[in-house]
């Protein structure tokens, strides 16, 4: 990848300092590229093994968190964490104002810094300003600069704060290190920090606040309710164990309250990070860590390593795991955000809507559509492209198989909800509710804690087990498989990522497949996090759908 390739500007309209141009390449000299490697600014930022090149990879997010904050004149955060990945690695992503992901455009500019040699950084920094950062004043620049960090429990995360600090002081940019949080805590500091002051405020941009705002509407949620017995839930010995514990101290118990068991939060031990455990563990191998010792049918929760990902599951009496995924905790929020709108007599005016990737089980889809009658979306895998799609929704519920969601309130939802004068006691019950719902739903982005808090609450509204959780459809049998093959570039997929427009000629051999098998479905697509390409089928029995992965993933060998 060669440097500088997508700045267009005439080079140097604007010329900055030349002692900043220094400061900026001396300050990156700790921080060289080894030999032969490239970066890329991936659906999940940038993640890889942490001692090999991160910290210069750091350094360029420095600048680009400083140029961006600059660009919209308002605070950006910065969010060190490997997610699901194994302890040795890490990995940082850019937050933009709302809480949300850094918008796509500007994904090629942070690529780019971080294939820029140190010894260049200053002048490529300087392109990045007059691409971005001049206007008719030529005063963007001059603004300035917020950025706000957090990083999750992994050692390596201090060097790589180091890192990053090392391009904010060189740039003299204002900071605050928020120490250990979890992913959505970050994105939720970010938005409160800015919508203060406005009509919109998110909240107190504090960890405290964050606790104090969910234990709040949880509160109004239960109101008169309880939970039927407790949730055991796996932190995957990651950043979510201790800050759900903090979470505790300011949630009820007893009558009206909730009794969470919090298991694998051990942060001491490096090592055992995601390890046997966790969101993606249960999900990819479809059983309960094997640390965790439950009674049948009991309510079982697993976060991933920086908590925003979560699944539900239980093993009944004679042994059966059934997983309650992503697609479950979206059918759930709009079976009861569908009837509470209904009861505070606005349905008419708010549009639900769920948005869901090509992984979602086909049996959920239907289930929407048919049973619930509420619009459903597809949309690429990766929590931005849902999250823009739910935006355009009164009430988009957005959740992907693996756990990755959230629900987000329009501007018109929030008012119409907060702004109904209730006519009777059971409209007004239903309003306070979906307030609280506004307040308990993390809206910057998918946050496990909060979303397995409204689970629960649900759960609890409807008197459920997690056996009637399961009984409101039956998943189709499915298999995921993992394909490596040379060169994965070559799978072009489109529609949603449900079809391959290339190797020629594929989809329709995988078509010909499908329709020799019952409620058959099957897509490839290439991983945006491996090297590798994913093969999803599903069938009416577990031994079709496995027949089906499997000549799938044959004719994917032979491409
Ligand atoms: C990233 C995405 C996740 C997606 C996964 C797909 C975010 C925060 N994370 O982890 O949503 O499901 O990639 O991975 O967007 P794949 O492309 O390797 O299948
Ligand atoms: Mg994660």
């Amino acid at each position: 990848m060669s440097t500088g390739t997508i700045f267009n500007q005439p080079k140097a309209a604007v010329r900055l300092p030349s002692d900043l141009i220094e400061a900026i390449n001396k300050a990156a000299e700790p921080f060289p590229i080894p030999d032969g490697k490239e970066y890329g600014y991936g659906t999940a930022g940038f993640r890889m093994k942490a001692n090999a090149g991160l910290d210069h990879v750091m350094y360029t997010v420095g600048l680009i968190a400083a140029a961006r904050s600059k660009k919209r004149n308002a605070t950006i955060g910065v969010m060190i964490t490997a997610s699901h990945n194994p302890a040795e690695d890490n990995g940082v992503k850019l937050v933009d104002p709302m809480g949300d992901m850094l918008e796509q455009s500007w994904e090629k500019y942070a690529t780019t810094l971080a294939n820029t040699p140190s010894d260049k950084l200053g002048q490529a920094y300087e392109d990045l300003v007059n691409e971005e950062l001049v206007d008719e004043l030529r005063q963007i620049h001059d603004r300035p600069a917020k950025v706000v960090f957090g990083r999750d429990t992994r050692p390596s995360g201090v060097a790589l704060v180091k890192a990053m600090k090392a391009a904010l002081d060189a740039l003299k940019v204002d900071y605050t290190d928020y120490g250990i949080l979890t992913t959505p805590q970050l994105h939720y500091i970010v938005r409160c920090i800015n919508t203060k002051g406005t009509a919109y405020e998110f909240g107190e941009p504090t960890e405290e606040g964050y606790y104090k705002k969910m234990a709040s509407a949880f509160k109004v949620l239960m109101h008169g309710r309880s939970i039927q017995g407790s949730v055991t839930v796996d932190c995957a010995n990651g950043v979510g164990g201790p800050k759900l514990r903090e979470l505790l101290k300011y949630l009820p118990t007893g009558q009206g309250g909730i009794d969470i068991k919090v298991v694998n939060d051990d942060v001491s031990k490096p090592e055992i990070l995601n390890y046997e455990c966790g969101a993606d563990y249960v999900k990819t191998k479809q059983r309960a860590p094997p640390n965790i010792s439950v009674g049948p049918n009991e309510r079982c929760a697993s976060l991933d390593g920086d908590a925003d990902r979560v699944v539900y599951y239980y093993t009944d009496a004679s042994g059966n795991f059934t997983l309650l995924d992503g697609d479950r905790i979206a059918t759930l929020g709009a079976v009861f955000l569908a009837d509470m709108t209904r009861t505070a007599g606005i349905d008419e005016k708010l549009k639900i809507g769920i948005v869901q990737t090509a992984y979602a089980n086909g049996a959920s889809t239907e289930y929407v559509e048919k049973v619930l009658k509420l619009p459903v979306e597809c949309t690429n895998t990766g929590v931005k492209h849902l999250h823009h799609a739910a935006a355009r929704y009164d009430i988009g519920v957005y959740f992907e198989a693996n756990g990755h969601g959230t629900i987000l309130f329009s501007e018109n939802a929030i008012r119409t909800i907060r702004g109904t004068e209730p006519k009777s006691p059971g409209q007004k019950h239903a309003l306070d509710s979906l307030s609280a719902c506004i307040d308990l739903i993390n809206q910057a982005v998918g946050d496990a804690i909060s979303d397995m808090l409204f689970a629960e609450v649900v759960l609890a509204h409807k008197t459920w087990t997690p056996e009637n959780w399961k009984n409101t459809y039956i998943d189709l049998p499915n298999y995921l498989r993992r394909v490596e093959v040379p060169d994965r570039r070559i799978f072009v997929a489109v529609d949603a990522e449900r079809k391959l427009q290339s190797p020629k000629g594929m989809q329709e051999q995988i078509d010909n497949l499908v329709r020799l098998y019952v409620k058959g479905r099957s897509f490839v697509r290439a991983s945006g996090t491996e090297d590798a390409v994913r093969v999803y089928a599903e069938a009416a029995t577990r031994t079709e759908a496995g027949k089906l992965a499997s000549s799938v993933e044959e004719l994917v060998k032979g491409a």
